[in-house]
């Protein structure tokens, strides 16, 4: 590789201006092009690096002069700029392959999964940091760990990673790799083949060896189908709370209690002194503490970080007390998955917010803790029919409202002393909102208001 080997970024948004910057102090000759509108604070960031780029369009000729090109994780494959670049056979990777190859010593804690991966990734961050370890932050949360790489300089980096990042990586290696779990999720850009998007997933794997280590779910069972087709070399750590403990190294839950254990270091949690609340945590917990294990922090600093860890804003937290009545932000619930979970750590009757935009969901899951503990659902959505058609008869008050302000006017009405109030959509928020974090502000600033 020459120092003025050409690089060009495809994307300008959060991934793209870090990587461009990262190439640019690598001393490569570097094009970042965007087909749409660039946001004003990168531009100027990449005035500052002297970075050259276009906006409005993608000029191919330019583009297909690169050695290399990095695209954002948010451009699929059938974009046609995508599809030329690889008919001219020039390789494309991801932000995380490029970054990766300039760490300089420093090693990575890697987080995926369908489910869980905010919440695990923010819970190692901040046992690493409480500990002492010079660690970011970086990747599918907050600034990208091309910028990272590019300004700073860290020991460890803890990286939340999307199946799309995932996509790109051929080198890369996760020293520390953590799967939270696989259930169907954006399978709009996996010619709507699960198997596709597993396979994705599984990437996380990708050239571990013996002294790295792999912390996964021993619980799910579409990982459970996958691990003999992989050669799996590096240190198996399975964190359980349905199949029996493993042997050896690995995490298991047992009556509201856990226990991670590698070698001959161990960190037991009582789940109840926790924070966070529902089985879906107590799995996120043990992963963390399990990746903190393998980072080499001491047990006892793991326990008090993950016991004094507070939800993630929009994932299940709690928001107000009024009246007896316990207001619920889990806006980030954008699938059937993680309803279940927001219900089954349900410990009060239940009034359920939810609706928004279908992604095809299927119900029939939610259906036993729908019987069981929510007395009233609140659909709040453009088009409500399918959760009026799938719940009626399930639950025994069901409601069609069209407006936040409407749903939280019919939830207040519904709910009893001794009740939660849940919002647990299950779908997108595109109808109503600009995204998940738009619907869960605006349901907390209702309830500013109101309560
Ligand atoms: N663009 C083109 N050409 C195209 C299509 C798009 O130039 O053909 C341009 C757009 O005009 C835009 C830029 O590409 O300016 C956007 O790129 P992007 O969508 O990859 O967004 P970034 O701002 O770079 O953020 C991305 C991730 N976004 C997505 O994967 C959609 C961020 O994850 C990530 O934090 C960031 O890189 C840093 O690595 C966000 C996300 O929504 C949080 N992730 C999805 C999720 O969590 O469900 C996967
Ligand atoms: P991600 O980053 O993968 O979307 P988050 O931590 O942001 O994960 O959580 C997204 C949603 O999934 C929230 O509603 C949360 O309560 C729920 N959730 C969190 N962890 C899990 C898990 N391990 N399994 C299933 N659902 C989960």
């Amino acid at each position: 590789m020459t120092d003025r080997k050409k690089i060009a970024v495809l994307g300008g948004g959060i991934s793209g201006y870090g990587s461009a910057i990262l190439a640019k102090k690598q001393g490569f000759e570097v094009f970042l092009s965007d087909r749409g509108r660039i946001a004003d604070r990168y531009k100027s960031k990449l005035e500052e690096w002297a970075v050259p780029y276009e906006e409005g369009g993608h000029t191919e000729a330019r583009l297909l002069d690169a050695a290399e090109v990095i695209k954002s994780p948010g451009i699929p494959e059938t974009a046609p700029v995508v599809q030329r670049i690889r008919e001219a056979g020039i390789p494309v990777i991801s932000e995380m392959e490029f970054a990766g190859r300039y760490l300089d010593g420093a090693r990575c804690v890697c987080i995926t999964g369908s489910n869980g991966k905010t919440t695990t990734t923010s819970l190692i961050y901040k046992i690493l940091r409480d500990a002492g370890v010079n660690a970011a932050l970086g990747g599918n949360i907050g600034e990208s760990f091309a910028y990272s790489v590019a300004t700073g300089r860290y020991d460890w980096y803890v990286l939340e990673l999307s199946s799309f990042q995932l996509d790109g990586m051929y080198d890369f290696r996760a020293d520390v790799g953590v799967l939270t779990n696989i259930t169907p999720d954006h399978l709009d850009r996996y010619g709507h083949c699960f198997q596709n998007y597993i396979d994705a997933k599984m990437r996380i794997l990708r050239n571990q060896g013996p002294a790295d280590c792999f912390i996964y779910s021993g619980d799910d069972p579409v990982i459970a189908a996958e691990l003999p087709k992989y050669d799996l070399r590096m240190r198996q750590l399975p964190f359980t709370a349905r199949t029996a403990a493993a042997e050896g190294a690995g995490a298991h839950l047992d009556g509201g209690r856990f226990t991670a254990r590698l070698g001959d270091r161990s960190v037991a949690v009582e789940t109840r002194e926790m924070r966070l609340s529902g089985l879906h945590n107590a799995y996120n917990a043990m992963a963390a503490a399990l990746a903190a294990l393998a980072v080499g922090v001491d047990p006892e600093t793991i326990r008090r970080s993950i016991c004094s860890f507070e939800p993630v804003e929009h994932r299940l937290e709690p928001v107000r007390e009024a009246d007896g009545v316990l207001w619920i932000n889990d806006s980030k619930a954008t699938n059937v998955d993680s309803v279940w979970y927001a219900l089954e750590s349900m410990t009060r009757p239940v009034v359920w917010i939810a609706g928004g935009t279908d992604k095809g969901n299927d119900y029939e899951p939610l259906k036993a803790f729908a019987r069981e503990k929510v007395h009233t659902l609140v659909c709040m959505g453009l088009d409500n029919a399918k959760l009026l058609r799938d719940f009626s008869g399930v639950i025994p008050e069901v409601v069609s409202t069209a407006s936040l302000d409407e749903a939280m006017t019919a939830a207040r009405r519904a709910a009893r002393p001794g009740d939660a109030v849940l919002l647990s959509p299950a779908c997108a928020s595109f109808d109503l909102f600009k995204n998940y974090e738009h619907r869960g502000e605006c349901f907390k600033q209702w309830i500013a208001e109101h309560l």
